[in-house]
């Protein structure tokens, strides 16, 4: 059986504006995300330096003036875009290994920031490991020197739980802080390094007074550095939940791909077959020659899917769409519908499936449908 992952499963989705007032569970996928804006009570707190914040009475006395919970090692699932001004960031959790070993952590921000990564599962015990002084411009390698890369590795133990806190400091334009980590052996350039996305990552989150319910933590992803979802980066990018390789009635029915986002909810079958593709209203050639059975095929499979989720997708209003995604297609750019049907070529169908013009799943919803699938699905 191919590896189970929850590919970034609560990873990649942002979620905000949660109320913190009832006990928190620990959510795999998500750190904590809390935002000062320390001009609102000192017009003289304005800048780029991360000490800035400790000149910030709330900051110190811990009352933020925003709590959030974000995607992974990025700002980005809280603030999405560069519209924000002067604000000093925190984001905080923990790291668990899965693989013990020597690692590398990478820092890009905008502007200053700093990484601080605990010898044990306390605060307490945090420990500054990159630092950086001012805005920059993506990843840089060790070789580098520059002190917001790791200059040595930091040994982690699989399984044992690490805290992390992460401070950043706004001053005017771009606004953002992602971190990357890869073993001190591997040897990806700094310059491809993703933000970490995954499940080794956690925070206490509270789940009351939000739709986030997650009752069963998520299994922990098998691509524990850098996810990729290869085909489907484009959707993950815009907080879309992909799940692979899965299995449902005792493994009779094979689903490729299980795909949560904005635009709703779509089951992929990817088909191996190279050559030009061509779709009339109901059938579709490969390089002229009919395959017949293949819409019917995964049309089932989102019937079966669909009537699995019913009690989750029914209040929704929301049915699984059947997708073909054509890997080897020699129209790269090709897209398509078929009855109900989506298809496309690997570039094709992503943006077929994001293309919706208007949201139907916000956020919380798609992170619970994730778990709800994650459980359901072998
Ligand atoms: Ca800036």
């Amino acid at each position: 059986m191919k590896a189970k992952t929850l590919l970034c499963a609560l990873a990649l989705v942002g979620l905000t504006s949660i109320p913190c007032q009832a006990a928190s569970v620990e959510t795999p996928g998500f750190l904590k995300y809390e935002c000062w804006f320390p001009p609102l009570r000192d017009a003289n707190l304005v800048g780029t330096d991360v000490t800035l914040l400790d000149l910030d009475p709330n900051y110190v006395a811990n009352i933020p003036d925003l709590t959030s919970y974000t995607a992974g090692f990025s700002s980005r699932g809280v603030f999405p875009d560069d519209s924000h001004e002067e604000y000093g960031a925190r984001m905080t959790g923990w790291i668990t290994p899965t693989v013990t070993g020597d690692y590398n952590f990478y820092l890009a921000c905008d502007d200053a920031s700093q990484l601080l990564i605990s010898t044990d599962g306390t605060e307490a015990n945090l420990v500054n490991v990159a630092v950086a002084t001012s805005w920059n411009t993506g990843f840089v390698d060790v070789s580098v020197g520059d002190l917001r890369t790791t200059q040595s590795p930091v040994p982690l133990v699989a399984g044992q739980k690490y805290a992390v806190k992460i401070i950043l400091k706004e001053g005017t334009g771009g606004d953002y802080v992602q971190i990357a980590m890869q073993a001190a052996s591997g040897t990806t350039l700094a310059a491809s390094l993703k933000p970490l996305a995954s499940t080794m990552l956690s925070s206490m989150a509270d789940p009351a007074g939000a739709s986030l319910a997650i009752t069963q933590q998520p299994v922990a992803t098998s691509t524990p550095e850098n996810a990729s979802v290869g085909h489907f980066d484009a959707l993950v990018d815009v907080g879309f939940v992909v799940l692979e390789n899965r299995h449902m009635g005792l493994g009779r029915v094979a689903v490729d791909n299980l795909i949560i986002g904005p635009s709703g909810i779509f089951v992929v079958e990817r088909k191996q077959w190279s050559g030009q593709v061509m779709t009339t209203p109901d059938s579709v050639f490969v390089d002229g020659r009919q395959r017949v059975g293949a819409t019917d095929d995964v049309v089932r499979v989102a019937a079966a899917i669909d009537e699995t989720l019913d009690y989750e997708l029914k209040p929704l209003g929301v049915s699984v769409r059947p997708a073909l995604l054509f890997e080897f297609a020699a129209n790269r750019q090709f897209e398509a519908t078929a009855g109900k049907v989506l298809m496309g070529a690997t570039r094709g169908l992503p943006k077929l499936i994001r293309g919706r013009a208007e949201p139907v799943l916000g956020p919380e919803t798609i992170v619970r449908l994730a778990v709800a699938a994650d459980r359901l699905l072998e």
